[in-house]
């Protein structure tokens, strides 16, 4: 006989930084879809390792230490804690959740790296860099901050504009300044380790574009996302430079050479080598062999990502995994748009977000309300969006009117009829039914394959949708009567379908699951029997009926919208700003020098939307001031207006201007600004007291 061999999937989330809480964008952009595809291959008999961890290193976790006064560790131990619990309780299941501080995975990534060398994939070279005068050390990316030159943004990072969504390098920032000191950094030279990306060019465009491989089909460019093979391809298209893989930096995996000292591996070679050295773990502890799953070509490996992840996974780390040769390069990656909550972005900074760990402890057990919200929205081709309306009503009129309806009204009649004895399908009148269930198993079975989990889970509720329309149509409670003969065929038959629903769901709504087959007195689910009519066995007596779901009232959705109004960053009302500053002494006050002032003339400074540049007539003196008003004043409308000046702040430099002076302004919880101005006009240079 053929033996028949276990697919093996190696199946990778990405490693979230441990300096901040998951949130919902975490969850639809990697978490959520990792978790419904393993859960689909387990189900199905596959071998699957379901690899994760936090990813603690990087300039990122450093920085967040230095500004809460504490060190990267007890930031790292305190979110990998935290981050670990909330994917538990909301039923994320990994095999591992692993660490990147931990030993194993120094080891891994500087073996790792020591084989990259030893096989030429680097070359050294000694370039400029920002260094910090005061605080003696060279500027990570992401400590230095300045204005955007695509978009002038004032809030752009060495590495990126969040704003825009530039990348940048470093030195592209106009007016760069330090986040250690604050101060505008200096150009120093320092050396090192770089990936000369172009080298790999033409490989990488043959696989990412023809899915082929030294030659060979590698996997089906067709099954890839368009936006995932986009993007690599205007990279590749762009020219490939080359990228330093290391970093002056104290905190990170240290670079394992002599002249390596006081540098660690910059955080994309390392954090990718945690899914190797999380495997590693995984595979010690259970009895398995890590190069399975690593480097045996017959397993699928594959990358759950948000889209701001691509180039590393489908440039970089392939790169890296080819050079080192021996490793399996991913069959997909099928990263995700971005979800957007109550029409804006998401942010850690502003705290505008759903924070998981909040949501576990506010909606105990209701995990898979929000796995199926975020499913049924997922950002899977385009950016979506979270609303809490959505998600009361996802919930009031699908979960509880559409599935949890279903379940309570078959399980409530075989109670009433049969004493909660499953009857005998002695008859199949319906045989439309085994084909419709049929005909959703293939696609629900079509749509997991291609990682369509915002379909799947849709055809999944249209088993329940049958199941209710079954009972509508066929009225039992009406031929109980007449032929209760049939009532026992029909009811049979709704237990089947509601098994369905339990199996095919299950993925998508795991406890909800469990739940279900505890009610069908099913002891497991195999996927395999999706499409089955004979799930459920006659005589089985059904276990306790509880409703699957419950009703979301509306004081429960103004509650939490509520909570984000009082973050909105895009509020639409005028309110009160209500905090007032702690008091300060009379002769603080007086330290101040405040003046009134004439505007002789006004400009727009190119490049900033937000600047104006003004001449000001302050009596004995006339002052260069930059002031923050463009979006609200123009020039034509400010000039010969006398204003209230601060006189006496250090001069400040801005877009390559001095600015000495500061004008006063009125804001409002809306962010409007309103000229501070005398009510009659009066000598330029008087005090304001
Ligand atoms: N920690 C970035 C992120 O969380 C990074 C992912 C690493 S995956 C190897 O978006
Ligand atoms: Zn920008």
């Amino acid at each position: 006989m053929e033996k028949k061999v276990t697919k093996k999937h190696l199946i990778t989330a990405a490693l979230p930084y441990a300096n901040g809480p998951i949130h919902i964008g975490h969850l639809a952009g990697a978490y959520l879809p990792a978790d419904i595809y393993s859960r689909f291959l387990k189900m199905k008999g596959d071998d699957v390792a379901f690899i994760c961890g936090s990813d603690e290193h990087g300039a990122a976790i450093t920085l967040r230490a230095k500004k809460e006064g504490t060190t990267p560790q007890a930031i790292v131990d305190k979110y990998h804690a935290l981050n670990a619990k909330s994917f538990e309780d909301f039923g994320i299941n990994f095999d591992i959740f692993h660490r990147t501080s931990s030993k194993i995975h120094h080891e891994t990534a500087q073996e790792f790296f020591l084989e990259l060398e030893k096989k030429g994939a680097f070359t050294k070279e000694t370039r400029e860099q920002f260094y910090d005068d005061e605080y003696n050390q060279f500027l990570a990316d992401r400590y230095v901050t300045g204005t955007c030159p695509k978009c002038s943004s004032e809030r752009a990072y060495g590495d990126q504009c969040e704003k825009c969504g530039s990348s940048l390098n470093p030195t592209d920032l106009i007016n760069p300044v330090s986040t250690l000191s604050g101060k505008s950094p200096v150009l120093r030279e320092t050396s090192h380790w770089y990936l000369p990306m172009g080298r790999h060019e033409k490989w990488l465009k043959e696989w990412i574009e023809e899915g082929t491989l030294d030659g060979k089909t590698h996997h089906n460019p067709k099954e890839w996302r368009n936006q995932v093979i986009g993007q690599c391809k205007s990279w590749i298209d762009g020219g490939l430079h080359s990228r330093a893989m290391t970093r002056d930096l104290d905190w990170g995996v240290k670079v394992p050479t002599k002249d390596g000292e006081g540098k660690v591996l910059y955080v994309w070679l390392d954090a990718p080598i945690g899914y190797i050295s999380a495997t590693k773990e995984w595979a010690a502890k259970n009895n398995k062999d890590w190069k399975d799953y690593w480097q045996n070509e017959e397993t699928d490996l594959v990358h759950f990502i948000g889209k701001d992840n691509i180039v590393f996974h489908c440039i970089i780390f392939p790169i890296l995994l080819k050079t080192h040769t021996g490793y399996n390069l991913p069959v997909n990656v099928p990263a995700n748009e971005f979800l957007n909550l109550e029409g804006d972005k998401i942010s850690t900074s502003r705290d505008w977000a759903v924070w998981l760990h909040e949501f576990n402890e506010e909606f105990p057990g209701k995990q898979d309300v929000l796995r199926y919200v975020l499913c049924s929205i997922a950002p899977e081709s385009k950016d979506s969006e979270f609303t809490w309306d959505d998600f009361q009503a996802r919930n009031n009129s699908e979960l509880v009117a559409i599935y949890g309806n279903f379940v309570n009204r078959a399980a409530v009649l075989i109670n009433k009829y049969y004493e909660g004895t499953v009857p005998e399908l002695s008859e199949n009148n319906y045989p439309e039914i085994e084909k419709q269930l049929q005909g959703f198993a293939k696609a629900i079975n079509e749509k997991l394959n291609k990682k369509q989990f915002r379909d799947a889970q849709n055809e999944a509720i249209n088993i329940a949708r049958l199941g209710n329309k079954f009972l509508a149509e066929t009225e039992p409670w009406k031929l109980i009567k007449t032929t209760p003969e049939e009532v026992k065929n029909i009811l049979n038959l709704s237990l089947q379908i509601a098994a369905n629903c339990a199996i095919a769901l299950a993925p998508f709504l795991p406890s909800s699951s469990t739940k279900l087959s505890g009610i069908l007195g099913l002891n497991q689910l195999n996927w395999n029997e999706l499409g089955s009519l004979s799930i459920v066995k006659p005589n089985t007596q059904l276990g306790e009926v509880e409703h699957l779901f419950q009703k979301i009232e509306d004081d429960i959705i103004v509650k939490q919208k509520e909570k984000l109004d009082s973050k909105s960053p895009s509020k639409t009302s005028e309110t009160p700003i209500d905090s007032f500053k702690e008091d300060i002494v009379f002769d603080d006050f007086l330290k101040l020098d405040l003046r009134v002032g004439t505007i002789l003339s006004a400009e727009y400074i190119p490049k900033s939307e937000k600047l104006l540049k003004f001449s000001v007539d302050l009596g004995s003196e006339t002052r260069t001031i930059l002031s923050g008003i463009a979006k609200h004043y123009s020039p034509g409308e400010m000039v010969g207006k006398q204003v209230q000046v601060i006189a006496n702040l250090p001069p400040r430099k801005m877009m390559g201007i001095e600015s000495q002076g500061m004008i006063l302004m009125a804001e409002n919880n809306l962010g409007e600004l309103r000229l501070m101005r005398p009510d009659k006009k009066i000598t330029n240079g008087a005090t304001i007291n």
